[in-house]
């Protein structure tokens, strides 16, 4: 019978180690193993999960991992879901996906059961998965839907990008050919397992070529100095407000510790920046400080990745490179022709077998994101000497924060259930550390005031941390043009 072909490649690993922290290590072995037992409780009766969605609560690491290939070794959807979530977050991507169950692990198990309940899913512990039950799992076609990514764009509400197994596979060989990964590349992993930065680019392709991946749950700046200044790590990915944040630790810490971080990286073979824009700026002192010149990439949830820096080859600060192994990019002009010269703008426009299959029961929304079989990105590029340099995006409703890509429109909809704000318009404003800060302009009724202090405290809890506004500007009316709608332009003008 033929597996699925991370199967037979994590056979292949065998014995070496998939997962390592300070506690314990899992090996590859281990990795097929437990897959194996928590594929079998998931299919109870069934002999085949027939693409169902399974939403996965699960910490980065081992067990994450574990489950991912058990949905999938069963024949179900991944539906990974964002830790830090609130409650509505979770019920929209719950129900949007029309998922019917919930794996989760540790005290997620809780935090979810009684949404669980209120949705009448079946909510599966896999701490609690104990039998060492071993049976015949489905044989899985690679064109089958393997994974629904939430994701939000230019509606109010995130959207549910399906990827197939030869998707996914397909992003994966892609950045494994190009950045020559291997059995002996070892790498943490501290981004959010919801999102294709972890899941593709660090755990896929790590896991992919039988590599070490360190898991951490979070972004916890002094443990990573620690193992970077012991050598754990080869390899290196972050996005931009991360490489911000260590610059500030390193240039923080006393001449011995800096030292020892410094020769810690400057040992690694790779360094990675993507997810948004690294400014030349943080590209160049990061080069100063460590010696590594960070091979900047661009990609996006649809597409995985597309362009990017050579690993061997110029690494030019401020742009992202060329199209990728069996990546095809091109640039649409506003009027409508492809580019064909250098210098000239146009919309990076990406066609290639690791471009998503559709967004999840929104067949418009896919019919309009194509173009002659080319997705529209709706970024905006330029090619310079042979490498693309991104310009800015076509959409002002969408922002990105520390990596992490935010619908203007989705925290407009969240801040107008305040009972104060009367009306809205969220922008992003340039900012060093997050790249674009959350910025909101409101007119609020009533006679108590409302600062931005006040405005996040209210905010937590009723939207995620990373969505909540940063600034805020009280204004008597919001500008319009002539048809009555809001132009964003003149709001970020109000900041300047
Ligand atoms: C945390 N906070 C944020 C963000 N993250 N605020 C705005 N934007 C954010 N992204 C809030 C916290 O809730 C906290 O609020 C305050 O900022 C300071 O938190 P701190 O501990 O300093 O930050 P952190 O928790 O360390 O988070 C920073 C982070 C995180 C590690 C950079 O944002 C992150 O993991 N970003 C990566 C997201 C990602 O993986 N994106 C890739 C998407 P308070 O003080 O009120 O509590 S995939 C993609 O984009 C494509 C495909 C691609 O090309 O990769
Ligand atoms: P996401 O939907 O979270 O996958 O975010 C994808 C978006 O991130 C892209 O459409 C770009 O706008 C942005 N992005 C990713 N990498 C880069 C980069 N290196 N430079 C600028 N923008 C980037």
């Amino acid at each position: 019978m033929s597996e699925l072909p991370f199967i037979e490649r994590a056979k292949a690993h065998g014995d070496r180690i998939a997962f390592r922290t300070s506690e314990q290590s899992h090996t590859y072995r281990q990795l097929l193993d437990r897959s194996g037992v928590i594929a079998a409780e998931l299919l109870a009766d069934a002999d085949d999960l027939q693409e169902a969605r399974l939403a996965l609560l699960v910490t980065p690491g081992f067990e994450y991992s574990t489950a991912q290939w058990a949905i999938w070794r069963a024949g179900g959807v991944v539906v990974p879901i964002c830790l830090s979530a609130t409650e509505s977050e979770w019920e929209y991507a719950l129900t949007d996906s029309q998922a019917s169950v919930v794996v989760a692990d540790g005290s997620n198990v809780a935090k979810i059961a009684s949404l669980c309940e209120k949705l009448a899913l079946r909510l599966v512990s896999v701490d609690s998965i104990n039998a060492e039950v071993s049976r015949s799992l489905p044989e899985i076609n690679p064109n089958r839907q393997a994974m629904i990514l939430y994701t939000s764009g230019t509606t109010s509400k995130p959207k549910g990008v399906v990827t197939t197994h030869a998707i996914i596979q397909a992003q994966i060989e892609s950045l494994v050919q190009a950045w020559e990964w291997s059995a002996d590349d070892r790498i943490p992993m501290f981004l959010p397992l919801h999102h294709i930065h972890g899941i593709i680019n660090i755990t896929g392709c790590a896991l992919w070529s039988g590599a070490v991946v360190e898991p951490f749950s979070r972004f916890d700046t002094n443990s990573i100095l620690g193992r970077v200044r012991e050598d754990a790590y080869t390899l290196f990915m972050a996005v931009p407000t991360i490489y911000v944040k260590l610059i500030q630790a390193i240039e923080a810490a006393s001449e011995a510790d800096r030292t020892a971080i410094l020769a810690g990286f400057r040992k690694l073979r790779l360094m990675v920046s993507g997810s948004a824009a690294l400014p030349a700026s943080v590209h160049e002192r990061w080069a100063e400080l460590t010696g590594q010149e960070l091979l900047e990439r661009y990609g996006m949830t649809e597409i995985g990745m597309a362009i990017s820096n050579l690993y061997r080859g110029e690494r030019r600060p401020g742009v992202v490179g060329a199209p990728l192994p069996r990546v095809e990019v091109r640039l649409k002009a506003e009027n409508g022709a492809v580019v064909t010269v250098e210098d000239e703008p146009g919309e990076i426009q990406v066609r290639g077998p690791g471009v998503f299959q559709a967004y999840w029961n929104r067949p418009e929304a896919t019919a309009d994101c194509f173009e002659e079989g080319w997705f529209r990105t709706g970024d905006m590029a330029v090619l310079e000497r042979g490498y693309y340099r991104i310009m800015g995006r076509l959409s002002v409703d969408i922002i990105k924060s520390g990596g992490y890509k935010l619908s203007a429109l989705e925290i407009e909809a969240g801040l107008l259930e305040h009972p104060q704000i009367a009306e809205c318009a969220v922008i992003g404003l340039p900012d060093e550390t997050w790249g674009e800060a959350v910025t909101a302009a409101c007119v609020v009724t009533g006679d108590a005031p409302i600062d931005i202090a006040m405005l996040r405290d209210w905010c937590k809890g009723r939207m995620s941390a990373y969505k909540i506004p940063q600034r805020l500007l009280v204004v008597n009316e919001l500008p319009r043009n002539a048809m009555g709608k809001v132009t964003k332009s003149a709001v970020r003008a109000l900041f300047q």
